[in-house]
């Protein structure tokens, strides 16, 4: 009865105090009763960790509220839903980045004074959530930030693992992995929901049934594992709307095998079941490659399934006919990892709702598009036939059933061009049969994604060429970005004040094209001194924790080079190395007239090696071992530094980049498919030397060539230079760098030669020897420039000033409008 329900609202509204507030003593008072009653200390003994701890909830509580109310709104106005599936999130802490876009940072501050508290100390108290493994884990969490901010109805789905990415300890100079126990303090910042939950079920047969005079095919399957919804509230700045972040936990269910309780060994059947877990438990560490391992065949279908039960209960609530659904519902596959959707959803609708083939696959061609982040085959998924007929046989069948429907129509069009057929073919013959889910996606999708404009060309001319002459109006791409609120307000706070001081307005924060006003004031002495200082502060504090890591001592007139990122061969670490070899061997051969003409260096480097790739592994040792003998030496001093970062992660970058004078970023042309941590440095005014790949060229366009330091083969010189090797005088100097290693002059002469022999003339893949005479130009050239401080300052402040392109609320927008047609849905207050 609506009265009553009414009346119950009305009287309950009454009780509570209204909105949460917001004022310094409710703050307080707030979190000493989170002290008191949540973290359960008394409100007179309470140490920083515990302080932080309720500070945590009490933010918390403002985001549920607001999360709640968000929620609401959505389910009155039933807008069209954007489900955005990806495996990894990389969120990083959630404090600072939380009461900022609540706008609630200063009270707080204020509030933890009053209690003789420091914001900061306290904010450091907070641990990553690291459930991703790089770049398209971090470009996830900067979307959704973007997809909150632009109060788009919109929801994320992934994996809560236990364990996050390895942390990295360094002994010796060589990579240790260790478990990431980042749920072991408790996580304030999830909200458990032990009633959203579903069963997942594996294994098992298909057997056929007739139903209503129809044959079909059943799946009965061998085995449920529940899936239990972690919320995390994702709080868009400057609106009310706080999206939700829905991630699974797999834990045992209370349904099957009831046998084994009643043979007795109750023990071992509580053990069996307990095994359930595992499936959440650890997020794969490589991002080279897929290796067709069960366990992640079996993590990638668990979170599929449990979102799209979780999706079509929702959509069932409001509606009762399939028509509908695209007009509700729109999916992204973040990469290939959770395109088994596809198949789920043609399962779901064929085999449970009883749609025909047809119309089924009708509406799921409507409601897919996917991004593809990779630019080598190899690293595209394909999982042998054999692991997905028993993990998921009814979905084997049904890939089978849209690869036959697929052929069909290829052949009318193709002829019996078999060549092409069979590269086309979701289903990949030779010594192990596989399922090809890229190609699977490219079938099913509407819009297939690529990452920038150079990448889109790669799928276009090289990894998808058959689908694109087939299929064109497919093809789109958008390039990354990355969130300005985390990667300027949060870690750079002394630029987001100049830079609102001199655009005079905070708006850029929600509108980054603002930011090119900055361009104006690129000469204006004023701005050059509030600049230098500005990053004077940022490497004061890096230097700081340089030190406490390291115990290095750097110099703060010194140019803070700064390479962070996964290690790979294709980002060429190890040309870094080989240019610093070289910096050092020139210093080493300079009288003491020459070496005042030295700019001054401090060269940084860090990131994780996936726990099986050796050569990465030994990229690290070697940084180590350079560092050792530079740092030590007399007769060099201050003009070099080299510096490797422990357990590069969200953090470390945030406190790593405002201090960065110059970032590096070498792929070799036409291998990194976009690169976001280029960006994150030129929102902060760090210059770039960089190859023109992926979106780096993208850069240049937008703050010109003249203000970044480009070199390098180009993307289409890259394969006759592979044919014919390096330039002579290219070769003379890396020859010499090379030999110093091979020779042992750091030490470890054998466990190097590996390492040296991937770089050898005819073997070197990813063309160090061919770029490095062009590499240490644009290294010169840097130099020069970091002489002329005004000049330096100038390109630094034209970098910010030109970043406004690679904010993810741009990318963000695009997806809205050209992939997933969907509109944004402002919650009024
Ligand atoms: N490793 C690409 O290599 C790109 C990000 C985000 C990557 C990067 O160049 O910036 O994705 N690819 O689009 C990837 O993970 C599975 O492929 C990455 O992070």
């Amino acid at each position: 009865n609506l009265g009553e329900r009414k009346a119950k609202a009305e009287k309950m509204f009454g009780l509570m105090d209204g909105f949460l507030k917001n004022d310094a003593v409710s703050l307080q008072k707030d979190i000493l009763d989170h002290v008191e009653f949540t973290v359960a200390r008394s409100r007179f003994n309470f140490d920083d960790f515990e302080a932080y701890q309720a500070l945590a909830h009490s933010v918390r509580d403002r985001l549920i509220e607001r999360w709640h109310d968000t929620h609401q709104y959505f389910k009155k106005k039933d807008p069209k839903r954007l489900y955005f599936l990806s495996l990894e999130f990389l969120m990083g802490r959630s404090l600072t980045n939380s009461v900022i876009n609540l706008g609630i940072q200063d009270q707080y501050a204020d509030a933890l004074s009053q209690l003789g508290f420091d914001y900061e100390v306290l904010a450091e108290q907070e641990g990553d959530a690291a459930l991703g493994n790089g770049g398209l884990a971090r470009l996830a969490a900067c979307q959704m930030d973007s997809l909150a901010t632009l109060d788009y109805p919109a929801w994320g789905y992934g994996l809560r693992y236990q364990y996050g990415l390895f942390r990295q300890i360094i002994v010796d100079g060589f990579q240790h992995e260790q478990p990431d126990f980042w749920l072991n303090f408790g996580n304030p910042w999830e909200i458990e929901r032990v009633h959203v939950s579903y069963p997942v079920k594996f294994y098992g047969t298909v057997e056929e049934e007739v139903l209503n005079g129809k044959t079909c095919r059943v799946w009965i399957p061998a085995e449920s594992v529940e899936a239990v919804a972690y919320d995390n509230p994702i709080p868009g700045y400057g609106t009310r709307n706080a999206i939700n972040l829905r991630l699974w936990a797999a834990k045992p269910s209370d349904q099957y095998d009831m046998e084994s309780y009643t043979t007795g060994d109750y023990i071992n059947a509580i053990v069996n079941r307990q095994k359930a877990e595992t499936i959440s438990n650890v997020l794969y560490p490589d991002d080279r490659s897929y290796q067709g391992k069960e366990l992640r065949l079996k993590q990638q279908y668990f979170f599929v399934s449990a979102s799209l039960q979780d999706i079509i209960r929702r959509f069932k609530d409001l509606h009762n006919n399939f028509d509908e659904f695209p007009e509700k519902v729109a999916l992204q596959i973040n990469d290939t990892h959770p395109s088994i959707a596809i198949a789920e959803v043609m399962r779901v609708l064929v085999d449970e709702e009883h749609l025909d083939w047809s119309k089924a696959w009708g509406i799921a061609c409507k409601i897919f598009s996917v991004t593809i982040h990779a630019v080598q085959p190899e690293a595209l998924e394909k999982v042998p036939i054999d692991l997905l007929g028993s993990v998921l046989p009814r979905h084997l069948e049904i890939i089978y059933e849209i690869n036959y429907c697929l052929m069909e129509e290829l052949k009318k069009i193709l002829g019996q061009d078999y060549d092409k057929l069979s590269r086309m073919s979701i289903i990949e013959e030779g010594a192990v049969k596989c399922i090809r889910m890229a190609n699977l996606s490219l079938a099913c999708c509407h819009t297939v994604n690529g990452v920038s404009r150079l990448h889109l060309e790669t799928l276009k001319t090289r990894v998808f060429k058959d689908f694109y002459e087939l299929w064109p109006q497919k093809f789109q791409f958008k390039t990354n970005g990355v969130t300005q609120r985390r990667w300027i307000v949060v870690s750079n706070p002394s630029l987001c004040s100049i830079i609102s001081k001199w655009l005079g307005t905070e708006a850029w924060i929600r509108n980054v094209d603002l930011i090119a006003g900055l361009r104006e004031y690129a000469e204006d002495p004023d701005l050059h001194a509030e600049w230098k200082n500005m990053k004077k502060v940022n490497k004061m504090r890096l230097a700081e924790y340089i030190e406490t890591l390291t115990s290095v001592k750097v110099s703060l007139d010194a140019m803070f080079d700064v390479q962070i990122k996964r290690i790979h061969e294709y980002k060429r670490q190890l040309l870094n190395i080989l240019g610093i070899i070289h910096r050092y061997d020139c210093i080493k051969n300079m009288d003491e007239s020459d070496k005042r003409r030295v700019v001054p260096r401090v060269c940084i480097i860090g990131g994780k090696a996936a726990p099986g790739y050796e050569v990465a592994k030994k990229i690290i040792k070697l940084c180590h071992v350079v560092a050792d003998k530079v740092n030590i030496d007399p007769d060099v001093g201050d003009l070099l530094k080299v510096v490797f970062i422990p357990d590069y992660n969200v953090s470390v970058a945030e406190l790593v980049i405002p201090g960065t004078d110059l970032s590096q970023h070498l792929s070799t042309a036409g291998h990194e498919a976009s690169g976001t941590g280029c960006m994150k440095f030129l929102m902060n005014g760090s210059l770039l030397l960089a190859t023109a790949d992926g979106s780096a060229v993208e850069i240049a366009e937008e703050i010109g060539a003249a203000n970044m330091f480009l070199f390098g083969a180009k993307v289409d010189e890259v394969p006759a230079l592979r044919e014919k090797g390096t330039s002579l005088k290219g070769s003379l100097q890396f020859a010499r760098v090379v030999r110093m290693v091979r020779d042992g002059h750091f030490g470890f002469k054998d466990y190097f030669k590996s390492l040296c022999d991937t770089v050898e003339e005819g073997k070197d893949f990813y063309l160090l020897g061919s770029d490095f005479a062009s590499y240490l130009e644009a290294q010169a050239a840097a130099d020069r420039a970091f002489v002329d401080q005004e000049k330096w300052t100038q390109m630094s402040i034209l970098s910010t000033a030109g970043s406004g392109k690679f904010s993810s609320d741009r990318t963000i927008e695009e997806y809205a409008e050209q992939s997933w047609g969907i509109e944004p849905c402002k919650c009024p207050f």
